[in-house]
């Protein structure tokens, strides 16, 4: 039986690398998946613009432009996304970021091997054997480790990356929405890998390419290394912790709609 398979692709103002993104998706490609959703995370640039221009130039591409109904952050945009992909049927949901750091190719043995059937989801890992970094800086990637190594502790696991851009999970695994109160930001990624440990999922993790040029940042590195290790220790001490509200500003619900002209 084969199963359906979607990929989304978060985009906050991306205009310059989100074409580049899209050009990743080629015939082998396109082969796994039945749908591509580009999710404009309410963007301030021309990113929804250019993405229409690459659709209406692509036809044959099962590409759909989709606006959110708020900007909902990274989290909720990955929210927003399983939702989607639960309540239209699909088996897998893979995510790839929209700024073009990642390489959705880096996924194709992987699935070709099937390693995604005998896991829950499987995890693009930057700090593995195998990965390959361009443009990271020796201080980011060291930062990085030392908190694998920490969440490894908490979650008695080896862990690889704590969310890298490109992730492929079984809606199975998300269907009951276990996630909803998990932070909406970049943050959301750290939480999942501790309810990893709490709903004894199977995570896998498979080395992953990631470069950075001309991408912007907008993780506060400083600021998040802190709150999220204080995540990381409550988890220790408390894992009921993880029934709490991680959002600033919950929303009812994550939507979005469909964009065909501007
Ligand atoms: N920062 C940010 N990124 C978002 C948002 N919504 C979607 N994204 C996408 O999420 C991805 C990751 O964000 P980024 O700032 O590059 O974080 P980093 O790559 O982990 O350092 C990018 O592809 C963004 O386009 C949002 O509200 N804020
Ligand atoms: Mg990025």
């Amino acid at each position: 039986m084969s199963s359906k398979m979607m990929l989304f692709i978060p985009a906050y103002n991306c205009e310059k690398q989100i074409i580049r993104v899209l050009n990743q998706l080629d015939d082998e490609v396109l082969s796994y998946f039945e749908e591509v959703l580009v999710v404009n995370n309410r963007s301030t640039d021309d990113t929804e613009k250019v993405v229409l221009s690459y659709i209406k130039e692509n036809p044959k591409k099962p590409i759909k432009l989709m606006r959110n109904t708020e900007n909902y952050g990274l989290g909720g945009s990955q929210k927003m996304s399983f939702h989607y992909a639960v309540d239209h049927g699909y088996d897998y949901v893979c995510m790839l970021h929209g700024d073009d750091q990642g390489d959705i190719h880096d996924f194709i043995p992987m699935l070709k091997k099937g390693i995604h059937e005998k896991h829950d989801c499987v995890l693009g890992a930057r700090f593995m054997r195998g990965s390959r970094l361009e443009g990271y800086s020796k201080f980011r990637t060291f930062g990085n480790i030392v908190y694998d190594f920490i969440f490894a502790f908490v979650t008695r696991q080896r862990i690889f990356d704590l969310g890298s851009g490109l992730n492929l999970y079984k809606t199975s695994m998300l269907s009951d929405a276990f996630f909803e109160k998990f932070p909406d930001n970049l943050m959301f990624n750290y939480v999942m890998i501790l309810a990893s440990h709490y709903y004894k999922q199977d995570i896998r993790f498979y080395p992953v390419s990631w470069r950075e040029d001309d991408q912007v940042s907008n993780v506060k590195m400083m600021n998040q290394a802190f709150t999220v290790l204080k995540m990381a220790f409550t988890y220790f001490f408390n894992n009921e912790y993880i029934h709490n509200e991680f959002r600033e500003n919950p929303h009812d619900s994550y939507t979005c709609e469909e964009i065909k002209d501007i």
